[in-house]
């Protein structure tokens, strides 16, 4: 047993679309808990510090400003391996080549260069987690 908590965003594209009860509804039917739920509109400052990995990456600057369009959902999530589990739901990050039956693969949409229009965001690591964790519910 390795319980664990992650971090999920499910991201203006999710929020705006109406599909935050359907993503809740799969993670609740995997059998993971809600620790804390709320909206976010987080500004620059705080999704810096979020995809610092990513600084310097082309698709750097779209991805904060397509995260700064409309509101998020953050959750801090708990279960069994729910990193990856998680991530396991969610699918792999480019939409068109997430496989159906995840949330990218069946609703994520890839509109060329802005295939950060994926949904979701899950924490890769214990580590991401808990760093990720601090900055969305200090
Ligand atoms: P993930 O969200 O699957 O962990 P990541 O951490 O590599 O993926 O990237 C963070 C986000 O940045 C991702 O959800 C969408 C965006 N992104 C990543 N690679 C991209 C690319 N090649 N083009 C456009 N957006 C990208
Ligand atoms: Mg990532």
């Amino acid at each position: 047993m390795a319980t664990e908590e992650t971090l999920v965003l499910v991201k203006p594209d999710g929020v705006a679309r109406g599909l935050t009860g359907t993503i809740l509804a799969r993670i609740e039917a995997k059998g993971y808990a809600l620790v804390d739920i709320r909206l976010v509109e987080p500004d620059r400052d705080v999704l810096a510090e979020h995809y610092a990995e990513h600084e310097g990456k082309p698709f750097y600057e779209p991805l904060l400003e397509f995260m700064m369009s409309g509101p998020s959902v953050a959750i801090r999530l708990t279960g069994n391996r729910v990193i990856e589990g998680f991530r396991s739901l969610a699918g792999t990050t480019d939409p068109t080549s997430a496989a159906p039956g995840t949330v990218r693969g069946d609703f994520g949409r890839d509109w060329g260069l802005a295939v950060q229009q994926n949904l979701v965001h899950g924490s890769d690591s214990p580590e991401s987690a808990q760093r990720e964790l601090g900055i969305w519910f200090n």
